[in-house]
């Protein structure tokens, strides 16, 4: 099932999500539906929050070879264990910021580990776009948007578009 995707800004954009405290039916399901939601998009990757749900848990495939496999990952209560001293500049976009774009330097490499769909332990050192994508991920389960590492003159004008572009979509909604 698709899920709506909120958009900035939303109060539960900014909060700290709860952990996933076992494994149940109910959150592979969640995870399955939010994969759906994030390939529909489409995009590479999901978080729970931006469902209006303030659980730890994320979704990402950043597979982007034309023909290649795919690789939907869901992971419970992920954490950053080591991050390299190397950073990366990646162009980021944001399913809760639409049409919007800016540069971010994270570490190149993070080692996570999180809780998988069977609620066995696992970890895995990710490098180039996926490292982007899970830092990305993992901030918004701490209520941190991409746009929180611009400065405050950036964001506000980001803020302000998307204020605007709410109201046309209400507007647009009214009218359907
Ligand atoms: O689809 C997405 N693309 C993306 C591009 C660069 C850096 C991060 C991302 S994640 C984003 C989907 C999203 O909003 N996830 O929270
Ligand atoms: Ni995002």
């Amino acid at each position: 099932m698709k899920l709506p995707i909120l958009i900035h800004p939303d109060p539960r954009l900014k909060k700290v999500a709860d952990a996933v405290p076992d494994l149940s039916d109910e959150f592979r399901r969640l995870a399955d539906d939010m994969l759906e939601t994030m390939y529909d998009a489409p995009g590479i990757g999901l978080a729970a929050p931006q469902i209006g749900l303030s659980h730890r848990l994320i979704v990402m495939d950043c597979v982007k070879e034309e023909g290649a496999a795919p690789r939907p990952m869901a992971m419970f209560n992920p954490e950053i264990v080591a991050s390299s001293d190397e950073k990366s500049v990646y162009e980021e976009g944001c399913l809760s910021i639409p049409e919007t774009f800016a540069d971010v330097t994270r570490p190149a490499e993070v080692t996570v580990r999180w809780m998988d769909r069977n609620g066995n332990p696992a970890e895995e050192t990710f490098a180039g776009l996926w490292a982007t994508c899970v830092q990305h991920e993992i901030d918004h389960l701490n209520g941190k948007l991409f746009i929180d590492y611009l400065s405050p003159l950036k964001r506000q004008l980001i803020t302000r578009k998307m204020v605007k572009l709410k109201k046309e979509r209400a507007r647009e909604q009214e009218r359907a």
